[in-house]
């Protein structure tokens, strides 16, 4: 790791956990009780907009009043030190940015964007406090953010294909890796050759093809992983939270 000069790194749902927003499977997940479909689909969204829009007001009022963890400001450190660093999450809390990193590729969209559902193209103006919100244009508002069965905004999948392409080493963190394309990136790292290496308390569909996996939280794993990489996890000067 201390010769790496080209990292990728893959976040999921669980680098947050430690800051308190739930992550979407297993125990106290967000998908526990309910089915996925009728939250975070088109389809669940035609059928009761607002629904949907309830929860995903629940879900920014927990991001709103989270902070970032140690794992968030480690990968922050991480991207300061590393000579190429490209960091995509499948989150879309604004954590990361929160904790100091840059040009984070949002694979999944923004919590906290909202847009025409009908993609009519007009600005979305400040937003009414309706149970459903409408555009200028009269269809319903919605969440900024990628449901099942819908693309990846693509060239933020096309950035992330060529960061995994060329990267050294490969760090994925806090992720089932169960949700395609996302989850399909870290192969793509490993046919190129690159050294992979998990962050997660619990064994995933991608621990098989991994050289290092690091079985812990990413609040305490991801400074450990720094001091491997002789790199000091807390920042020395001004300017980090
Ligand atoms: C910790 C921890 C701690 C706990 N520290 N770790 C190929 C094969 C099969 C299916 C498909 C395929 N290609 C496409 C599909 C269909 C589908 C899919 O993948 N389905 C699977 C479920 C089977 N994919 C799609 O539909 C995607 N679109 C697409 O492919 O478009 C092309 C297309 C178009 C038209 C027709 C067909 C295809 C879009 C996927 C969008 C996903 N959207 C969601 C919700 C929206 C955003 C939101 O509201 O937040 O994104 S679903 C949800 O899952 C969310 C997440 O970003 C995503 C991934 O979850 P994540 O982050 O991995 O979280 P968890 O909860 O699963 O895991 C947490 C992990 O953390 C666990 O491992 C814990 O152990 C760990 N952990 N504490 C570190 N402290």
């Amino acid at each position: 790791m201390r010769e790496t000069r080209r990292w990728f790194v893959l976040t999921g749902a669980g680098i947050s956990a430690e800051s308190g927003v739930p992550t979407f499977r297993g125990s106290g997940g967000l998908w526990e009780g309910t089915r996925p479909e009728l939250l975070a689909s088109p389809e669940g969204f035609r059928a009761d907009p607002a629904r949907v829009w309830r929860w995903y007001r629940w879900r920014r009022g927990i991001v709103a009043g989270a902070e970032p963890n140690a794992g968030h400001r480690a990968l922050a450190r991480l991207e300061d030190h590393a000579p190429s660093f490209v960091l995509a999450t499948q989150n879309v809390d604004d954590l990361h940015e929160r904790a100091g990193s840059r040009d984070v590729i949002h694979l999944h969209g923004r919590l906290f964007g909202t847009r025409c559902s009908r993609s009519c193209g007009m600005p979305v103006q400040e937003e009414i406090a309706a149970d459903v919100p409408l555009c200028g244009c009269g269809a319903p508002l919605r969440p900024d953010v990628v449901w099942f069965g819908e693309g990846l905004p693509v060239e933020a999948f096309q950035d992330a294909v060529a960061a995994a392409e060329e990267c050294d080493a490969c760090l994925i963190v806090g992720t089932s890796a169960i949700v395609h394309p996302a989850a399909g990136l870290p192969s793509v790292a490993s046919r190129a050759g690159a050294l992979l290496v998990e962050v997660n308390p619990e064994p995933t569909a991608l621990s098989g093809i991994c050289d290092l996996a690091l079985r812990g939280g990413a609040a305490t794993e991801l400074p450990r992983l720094l001091e491997m990489a002789g790199i000091s996890s807390e920042p020395t000067g001004p300017g980090r939270v």
